[in-house]
């Protein structure tokens, strides 16, 4: 069956780590008819974390594209990870839907990565509900966790359905706008049922009822003028406003439940069904048009056919998954589609949908549906296809850039390329994962948002393709660079045999601005070298720049001038002059108060209040300059600073200990600066080292 765009629905589920939304999802489906019996996390057979990662640590890795029916809408849930690491799949949720249903735990409230997660909901004008879960446990307390979001989001939640009860005398909850009770079944296998409302909650149904009203009054002028004219609002004015309310992300409806008793999903499904934006109700997708100009396209199931690649997912059997959604027309099997990027034609040949693990051919998937094509080899995450006369691309999505570094290689070193090819794969898989060949240190060096993330593809790595990789702290790209202007003369003799060799350069080194990196000047009076040799001198000076005096280090920001020079009838040559230009450039260097320099960062650190000191204090410990903080909301401050590099190299890993994991990061190569006195020897002693070792290796 395929569904008309205006009766689909695509809801992200995200949240704090373990707050217990993949629990919630199982439950969801299972109430709703799309599978027959709801498995646990601990069981490893839900729907959503079916990776063999997810089963192992039993936490959600990937996010993971489901669906249910209710009457004749679709609704496409993409199940979020919620640890830091994996931040990059609960982007793409964001992105890929017109709502996010946001997972409170009922006895913490609002914790960090939520609050993190609201900020990018934020800044897309996202609309979002919230679910408070865990409401079956000691302590669960619904008006309290209602209270924290209104204090950190400063944004008041409509309770759409209330509890009766709660923790372990949780009896059920209350559908505030149908006017219906669900008791809570025997047991989480069985489905909620609706039956009225006990008398005894009345009177809280009828408050509930009075702050919906409110609500949905924000949702246009006319309805908040016959709301303050007439202090209510009926039914029909109830569920319009807050349609218009929640579309607009001014309204945040608010449930109560539990996922692993199976409470309150009957409710959050009929709201989501009836009440939830549709992706024509907004879904503006912004492009890029054949003159790079951003535009923007809404969904559209009249135009052609274009889509654009969510996620793609390397199956060791299906092969390649290119998940997708579409924003105009509809893709269907036998339609001609171009890959916009690399303008690659190609026939689809069928559309399929997905629960969890499991791939299901449907006839067509309509403007706004997700859905997803197979082997397509072209396909890239973030690319467009598009049945267009005209092709154009959708805007890729942002990420946040990798911060934790690892240098890797095979142990065996006969296994790198097979390594570095899975390692590319794993990047295609996960755009916040990336593989580079660092020239300057010679070293393969993978990034991540951290730890957690990077081990478990290297985990994967190990369990799939037998290989072992060996991991350290990168090496920092130091630089050399001098302080002030010098001068040098090299003559290059040599009387081998035959013909011998004879070059003569006087050279002047002076510093350059920083980042200005080479200049060369030719201030040569006459004809003391011919210039047919000004190239071989030039290469001479590349070469010396490669390994600099102080510790090998390239050296950068340097002009060096030509003044004078000498050259032999017979015996000069262009390599001659190259080796005396070499000679001449080291000595200019010795003389003229030769520097290494270190890359600085700029850092931005996110930290609650509470961690502020210690976050700061560490810092200074980093050589670190803080230029500025500011409060950014929910009780998270943003510390901005300069750090070395050097300095940084966990980073990832002490800021989470510092901060029990609350604490991210984002970093910048900002420029480099000069070092010396003890940590300048420090970094020459282990060049030294580092070059003696490779030596014997060889
Ligand atoms: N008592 C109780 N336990 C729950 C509830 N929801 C989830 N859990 C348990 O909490 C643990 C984590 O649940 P998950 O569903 O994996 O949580 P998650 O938010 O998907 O976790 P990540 O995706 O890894 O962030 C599991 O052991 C669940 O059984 C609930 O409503 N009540
Ligand atoms: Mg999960």
């Amino acid at each position: 069956m395929s569904f008309a765009t205006d009766h689909i629905k695509n809801v992200a589920l995200a949240g704090h780590g373990s707050t217990g939304k993949t629990t919630l999802l199982e439950h969801l489906l299972f109430q709703g008819g799309a599978i027959s019996k709801p498995e646990t996390i601990e069981s490893g057979k839900t729907v959503s974390d079916f990776g063999e990662d997810e089963i192992a640590r039993k936490i959600s890795v990937r996010s993971s594209l489901t669906h249910l029916s209710v009457r004749d809408t679709k609704i496409n849930f993409i199940d979020a990870p919620g640890s830091s690491d994996f931040v990059g799949e609960v982007i793409l949720a964001f992105r890929a839907c017109e709502s996010a249903l946001i997972l409170i735990d009922a006895k913490s409230g609002v914790q960090i990565e939520t609050i993190k997660l609201w900020r990018n909901l934020d800044s897309r004008s996202k609309p979002r509900m919230v679910f408070v879960t865990r409401m079956d446990e000691d302590r669960a307390n619904y008006s309290a966790a209602l209270e924290d979001i209104k204090t950190k989001f400063k944004v008041a939640p409509v309770p759409v359905t209330i509890p009766m009860g709660e923790g372990l005398e949780l009896k059920g909850v209350i559908d505030v706008i149908n006017q219906k009770a669900y008791l809570k079944p025997a047991n989480g296998e069985q489905k909620e049922t609706a039956s009225d409302i006990p008398a005894e909650y009345a009177d809280a149904v009828e408050e509930a009822r009075l702050q919906l009203c409110e609500a949905a009054a924000e949702g246009s002028d006319e309805l908040m003028e016959k709301y303050l004219d007439e202090g209510q609002l009926g039914q029909e004015d109830i569920v319009a406003g807050l349609r218009c309310a929640l579309a607009q992300a001014k309204a945040v409806p608010a449930f109560a439940g539990s996922g692993l008793k199976n409470v309150g999903t009957a409710a959050l499904l009929e709201f989501i069904a009836t009440m939830a934006p549709s992706p024509l109700s907004l879904g503006a997708e912004e492009i890029v048009d054949a003159d790079g100009a951003d535009q923007q396209v809404a969904v559209d199931p009249a135009k052609p056919a274009t889509a654009m690649i969510i996620k793609t997912q390397i199956d060791q059997f299906s092969g390649r998954l290119s998940f997708l959604k579409v924003i105009t027309g509809t893709l269907a099997p036998d339609l001609e589609i171009v890959n916009v990027r690399d303008g690659r034609k190609e026939r689809l040949s069928k559309v399929y949908t997905a629960q969890g693990k499991k791939i299901e051919e449907v006839p067509a998937l309509a403007a706004g549906d997700i859905g997803l094509i197979t082997k397509s080899a072209s396909l890239k995450t973030n690319d467009t296809i598009s049945a267009m006369d005209k092709p154009f691309a959708y805007k890729p999505l942002k990420l946040p850039t990798p911060v934790h570094l690892i240098a890797i290689s095979a142990a065996n070193k006969k296994e790198e390329d097979k390594l570095n090819e899975m390692l590319y794969k794993a990047a295609e898989e996960d755009l916040t994962f990336q593989v580079n060949f660092n020239a300057e240190t010679k070293e393969t060096v993978i990034a991540g948002m951290g730890e957690l993330q990077i081990n478990m593809i290297l985990d994967k790595i190990k369990n799939q393709a037998k290989i072992v990789a060996e991991t350290r702290i990168p090496r920092v790209a130091y630089r050399e660079t001098i302080t002030k202007k010098s001068g040098a003369e090299y003559t290059h003799k040599k009387q081998t045999g035959g013909h011998g060799q004879y070059a003569r350069v006087v050279f002047e080194v002076e510093p350059l601005e920083r980042g200005t990196g080479y200049q060369f000047e030719n201030k040569l009076f006459g004809q003391s070298v011919s210039r047919g040799f000004i190239p071989g001198i030039e290469k001479g000076i590349h070469q010396a720049m490669e390994n600099g005096v102080v510790a090998g280090y390239p050296v950068v920001d340097v002009k060096t001038s030509i003044t004078d020079g000498k050259e032999h009838p017979v015996d000069s040559s262009e390599m001659a002059f190259k080796i005396a230009s070499r000679g001449a450039f080291r000595e200019g260097t010795k003389t003229a108060n030769p520097v290494l320099l270190e890359p600085i960062m700029d850092l931005r650190v996110f930290a609650e209040e509470k961690n502020l000191g210690d976050v700061m204090s560490d810092l200074s410990g980093r050589r670190g300059r803080i230029s500025g903080q500011n409060p950014i909301g929910g009780g998270i401050i943003e510390v901005d600073a300069q750090v070395p590099q050097a300095e940084l190299l966990r980073y990832a890993i002490d800021l989470r200990s510092m901060t029990s994991g609350t604490a991210s990061f984002e970093v910048d190569f900002s420029h480099y600066a000069p070092i010396t006195g003890k940590i300048a020897e420090d970094v020459i002693k282990a060049a030294q080292a580092f070059r003696t070792a490779e030596a014997e290796e060889e």
